[in-house]
């Protein structure tokens, strides 16, 4: 994946639909850690029904939250282990932010497909489908707004690399300060 620019893109969500696929698993977990007062991974993908944990690896509190409509929610002050696993049981883009400290934003996509994968810094992601499949794959970036998305059909296995280019240069914000204008910085900033 790559910007409108052409340069390599990180955190990009790719995820590949298809009506073959398979109920989702009730028992399927994933972990939002959070590390050096950072949200790790930065952008989390999960199935429908996920379980995520959010252990906490630093050695102060946190209080992570989300105002986000897929599925609002909070984990009051906590560390180590403390915080019960939230159920994704919603599709969305779900942003975090935690009480404490404002520069932590992190996102979980709630997706529902069982494939998909998170570009790295090489702007790679690799999905493993089935064989004879036909697929629309979609691409998102918590940078661009949630109705800029590319989409092409694929059929599986496909040779050969697929580069898919974003069609707008990303939001100004540098990650991970979360965006003055984010309206949900404001509404929290109200609520405070
Ligand atoms: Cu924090």
């Amino acid at each position: 994946v790559v910007d409108a620019g052409g340069a390599p893109l990180a955190d990009a969500v790719v995820a590949a639909y298809s009506a073959a696929a398979a109920a989702a698993d009730p028992r399927a977990e994933a972990v939002m850690d959070q590390q050096g007062k950072q949200f790790r991974p930065h952008v989390l993908a999960v199935r429908v029904g996920t379980l995520v944990h959010f252990p906490n690896s630093d050695q102060i509190r946190h209080h992570v939250y989300s105002f986000s409509p897929a599925r609002p929610f909070e984990l009051k002050l906590y560390e180590g282990l403390e915080a019960p696993p939230v159920r994704f049981a919603r599709p969305g883009k779900v942003v975090l932010g935690c009480n404490i400290h404002d520069q932590m934003l992190g996102y979980v996509y709630v997706l529902e497909t069982p494939w998909f994968a998170v570009t790295d810094a090489a702007g790679d992601a690799t999905l493993k489908a089935p064989s004879g499949g036909a697929f629309d794959v979609h691409v998102l970036h918590p940078r661009l707004a949630d109705e800029t998305r590319v989409s092409t059909r694929v059929t599986a296995p496909h040779a050969g690399l697929l580069t898919l280019r974003m069609p707008e240069s990303l939001a100004p914000a540098s990650v991970p300060a979360a965006p003055a204008e984010d309206p949900l910085q404001d509404l929290f900033r109200r609520r405070r």
